[in-house]
């Protein structure tokens, strides 16, 4: 059981890390951006999922400082990465509800040096539907700082259409559930094509999560999905591991 004292105690002391997970261009398998997963490990020694705890630290208002800490450590990470490599940065709903996100955005920035368009601020549908207008104003001006925008778990939750159109986001990524039926479920390959016709026609980039076999793979390349992440191009490692990684070419 994932106790509240816990997470406490491990934010004061080094009981967070976060790993990186490689996001790829899908037709050169190019580096593009890494999404930043937060790792907690339980004093008893396990690795406890973020499904697990983050969900505890957001009935207990830790998300916001722990959010924070999140933020600054990937934007630190980052800032010592080549520049054309983004980092992705996933967000609760209540980490705009409960401070003022945009403020928290340019103090991490600016703290670390890290330039504003190499942040991606990973969003869910949940965000958008607890208070539209609060989260519209956020998410503008965070555009305005440069920030990009992704919405994250796209398809899997209860968000209009009218809401890409609505909000300013500049990718969408395809949940996982999608991509893992493309090569048994015609549902599936019919709804990611959607969505890519639809991406296109909004002028929303357009990632493809849990990409894990070479025919997804091909697929996504077919249908001209523009980036690709899962455990077939590469698992989440820790930051030490990105700088071993051979630099993009000039
Ligand atoms: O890394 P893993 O696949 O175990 O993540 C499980 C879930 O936890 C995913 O939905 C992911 O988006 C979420 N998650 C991972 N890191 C963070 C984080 O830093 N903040 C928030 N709010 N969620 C995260
Ligand atoms: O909800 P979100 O997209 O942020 O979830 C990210 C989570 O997805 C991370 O915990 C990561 O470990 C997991 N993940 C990343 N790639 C794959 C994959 O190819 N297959 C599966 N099953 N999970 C993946
Ligand atoms: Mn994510
Ligand atoms: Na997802």
């Amino acid at each position: 059981r994932v106790m509240e004292q816990d997470l406490r105690a491990a934010l004061a002391g080094d009981g967070f890390s976060l790993h990186f997970q490689p996001i790829l261009d899908c037709e050169t398998l190019e580096l593009r951006s890494f999404e930043a997963l937060l790792r907690w490990t339980h004093p008893d020694g396990t690795n406890v999922s973020p499904a697990e705890f983050v969900p505890v630290a957001e009935e207990c208002g830790l998300i916001v400082p722990l959010g924070r800490w999140v933020l600054e450590e990937a934007c630190a990470c980052a800032a010592g990465w080549p520049s054309p490599w983004r980092v992705a940065v996933n967000l609760s709903p209540a980490q705009i509800r409960g401070c003022d996100l945009p403020a928290v955005v340019a103090a991490a920035l600016a703290r670390t040096g890290l330039a504003p368009d190499r942040l991606v601020l990973e969003v869910t549908e949940g965000l958008l539907i607890d208070d539209p207008d609060g989260a519209l104003t956020a998410l503008r001006r965070l555009k305005t700082m440069g920030v990009r925008i992704a919405l994250d778990d796209f398809g899997t939750g209860y968000a209009s259409l009218g809401y890409l159109q609505r909000f300013p986001f500049d990718t969408l990524k395809i949940d996982r559930s999608f991509v893992q039926g493309l090569e048994r479920d015609e549902g599936a390959r019919a709804i990611v094509e959607a969505i890519l016709a639809l991406s296109r026609s909004l002028n929303l980039k357009v990632v493809a999560e849990g990409v894990e076999t070479a025919e997804q793979l091909r697929f996504l390349r077919q249908h001209r999905c523009d980036q690709v992440q899962g455990f077939l191009l590469g698992r989440p490692q820790p930051a030490a591991a990105i700088g071993q990684l051979p630099l993009p070419a000039e």
